[in-house]
């Protein structure tokens, strides 16, 4: 096969590839105003917030925060898109979903673009987006401690399967008294303040009931940069003493989300966020600890990856995954999948979307297709070169793999 049909053909086949999201912030329907989607809330995505201001620094955050969403789309459309070149990977996406859903965005006229959306009901966008997105499912973040979200679950729960559940309990490692809190006022009698045995086992009772409501794919939680699990704190127990063994008990995959340095600017709320470097050989301790639990692993520093890909081939019960929040851009994600295939060969799961609004998984997958593809091409050709045939249901066996989520289940 020459190079150019190669080339030809893994862009076909990746692209024809239903994908399996395995992480997102989206909910299906029956969550309500949970589910965000539709251009304003895809023009004032944290990201595009965060470029806002860099675009108009004399503009007061709290100016900004007391506009209506409308007022915040329209100001975020005129300075970003119209005013300056939407290049940057999230303005981009926007420009990649009007594309994609056949809209023109030439004449730069927000008002038209919202009336050509209004045509959609709810459930008909959600089938339009999917079906363009060519998305088989989307795993969400699915948070025991959202006030907004657990009536849902005790209610209509989640009936649409294009939407999996995910127990995300940053919560437990962030604000173990509020948790407490909760979880007492859920039924589960936290008896001190400390995390001493009882507290403990309830905690644990309370994670595998909610394991039992809502039958989640995996468990998880997003760690800080000095995240530490040696030093007997709480954030330590919760996860040795908790979220570990109840992985175990239920025999489902632990993930662990490594590196954020949450509200590094208050001021920015959603969009405060930053990374720090953190401590991969966490990662294996726990890994080598616990081999009869499954971990997916993603870290959030560029500088972190290579030594990653490498822990990842010391340890079976590892999994990595994704290029995350700010590693989801092209430039990164090319040089993320290029390792780890040299060094894991299809055993990684190279992306998930993270999308927040649900057109979003329209962009971020054509964009990470597109430069997954180019280097599955290079690493095929490289093989073709070497005197290894390459056919095309080996790609479709290795495209599946990676990105229909079967590793997901190994
Ligand atoms: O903690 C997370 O899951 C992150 O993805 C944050 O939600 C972040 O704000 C985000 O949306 N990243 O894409
Ligand atoms: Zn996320």
């Amino acid at each position: 096969m020459d190079s150019k049909k190669l080339a030809q053909q893994v862009t076909k086949i990746i692209n024809d590839t239903p994908i399996a999201d395995i992480h997102t912030h989206l909910y299906s329907e029956a969550f309500g105003d949970l589910l965000l989607y539709g251009i304003d809330e895809l023009i004032t995505y944290h990201y595009l917030v965060a470029e806002l201001f860099r675009y108009k620094p004399e503009l007061e955050y709290e100016t900004y925060w007391n506009m209506s969403k409308q007022q915040q789309a329209d100001l975020i459309w005129d300075t970003i898109f119209v005013n300056n070149s939407p290049i940057s990977e999230a303005a981009r996406g926007v420009v990649t979903v009007l594309n994609k859903l056949g809209i023109d965005a030439a004449d730069k006229d927000l008002t038209k673009i919202r009336t050509a959306l209004q045509q959609y009901s709810t459930s008909q966008y959600i089938d339009k987006v999917f079906e363009t997105a060519n998305v088989k499912y989307a795993i969400m973040t699915n948070d025991p401690f959202d006030e907004t979200e657990v009536p849902v679950w005790d209610t209509t729960g989640n009936s649409d399967t294009r939407f999996k559940p995910a127990l995300r309990v940053d919560g437990l490692l962030n604000d173990f008294p509020l948790c407490a809190k909760k979880m007492a006022h859920q039924g589960f009698k936290i008896t001190s303040k400390n995390l001493d045995k009882a507290v403990i086992t309830a905690t644990k009772d309370f994670l595998s009931s909610w394991i039992e409501k809502i039958k989640p794919l995996y468990i998880a939680a997003s760690m800080p940069n000095d995240l530490k699990i040696d030093d007997g704190s709480d954030t330590a127990k919760v996860i040795l003493d908790c979220l570990i063994p109840v992985a175990r008990e239920n025999n489902l995959p632990f993930a662990m989300m490594i590196g954020v340095k949450r509200q590094m600017n208050p001021d920015l709320r959603l969009a405060g966020d930053g990374v720090g470097k953190a401590d991969v050989d966490i990662v294996a301790t726990l890994a080598r600890e616990n081999p009869d639990v499954k971990f997916l692993v993603t870290m959030l520093s560029r500088e972190n990856q290579h030594e990653l890909c490498i822990t990842a081939r010391k340890f079976k019960n590892l999994t990595i995954f994704g290029c995350w929040w700010f590693l989801n851009n092209p430039s990164i994600i090319r040089e993320m999948t290029a390792e780890r295939i040299e060094t894991l060969g299809l055993t990684m799961i190279p992306q998930h979307s993270d999308a927040r609004v649900l057109d979003q998984i329209i962009y971020k997958w054509t964009h990470s297709r597109k430069v997954i593809g180019e280097v599955l091409t290079e690493k095929y050709s490289d093989i073709v070169e070497a005197g290894w045939p390459v056919t095309e249901d080996d790609i479709k066996r290795d495209v599946n793999m990676i990105l229909g989520g079967q590793l997901l289940w190994r």
